[in-house]
């Protein structure tokens, strides 16, 4: 059994979107992040960055002890060798091209929207700077993806864990008012993946609280938990 510790954003639906097209047995455990449940101490023993998601795996490859994983695209490799290389190019172009788009995921769409995000929905209003420039890098790489998916169907030219990681980052879009009519080769790939079961599945577990794609109204206790002297206290004890 793999427990997955979770929040239904896009990084928690990777993974969620990974186990249900692999048929793995999985366990929900919810987090309530404005509750501040991920800043409990006994979490950093599961994920010593104190985010979510995570998984800790009772039958680890290579046996021994339950393993936990940290960091949502580390999670779908783990996941993809655990399950004999699914999801990932046997040819060797492909498969750098299936390691190249994730980590451009993770180091750029995942960011880059986390901040456009934040600044949009988060932050209190009138941090035009903050916006505008998130915004901007936000249509950069919607471009960027738009470009590659014209060029290939999929981001490794096959399915593969770059789709899964990428995907769910381009449906939360649409709390960002940005919309994906401009980009028809996104919208073909949006479509075609969205209509895969395991990534309706997937995307349909949402058993914890969902932040919601409205700008939220947080209390005091609530701000600090997410972005505050709470989370900040929290990491450093
Ligand atoms: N790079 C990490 C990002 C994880 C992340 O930032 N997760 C968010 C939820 S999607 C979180 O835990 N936020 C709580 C916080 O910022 O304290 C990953 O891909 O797993």
């Amino acid at each position: 059994m793999i427990d997955v510790h979770f929040v239904p954003t896009p990084n928690g639906h990777k993974v969620t979107i990974m186990l249900e097209e692999l048929g793995l047995p999985y366990r929900l455990i919810p987090y309530d992040m404005l509750k501040g449940d991920h800043l409990a101490p006994d979490y950093r023993r599961v994920n010593p960055n104190g985010r979510l998601p995570a998984i800790v795996d009772d039958e680890p490859i290579g046996g021994g002890p339950p393993f936990a994983v940290m960091e949502s695209g580390a999670i779908l490799l783990y996941l993809s060798e655990k399950a004999g290389g699914a999801f990932m190019p046997a040819d060797p172009r492909r498969r750098s091209l299936a390691h190249q788009w994730l980590m451009w995921q993770m180091a750029g769409l995942g960011p880059m929207h986390g901040q456009a995000h934040h600044f949009i929905r988060y932050a209190p209003e009138g941090q035009d700077y903050g916006v505008a420039r998130y915004t901007n890098e936000a249509r950069r790489l919607l471009a960027v993806l738009e470009r590659r998916l014209g060029q290939a169907e999929h981001l490794a030219e096959e399915y593969s864990v770059a789709d899964m990681a990428a995907w769910p980052w381009v449906r939360a879009t649409r709390a960002i008012a940005l919309s994906l009519e401009p980009y028809a080769n996104i919208s073909r790939w949006f479509a075609a993946v969205g209509d895969r079961p395991a990534v309706q599945r997937g995307t349909e577990v949402k058993n914890a609280p969902n932040l919601g794609s409205q700008r939220p109204v947080l209390t005091p206790e609530e701000w600090s938990n997410l972005f505050g002297e709470n989370m900040l206290k929290s990491s450093e004890a």
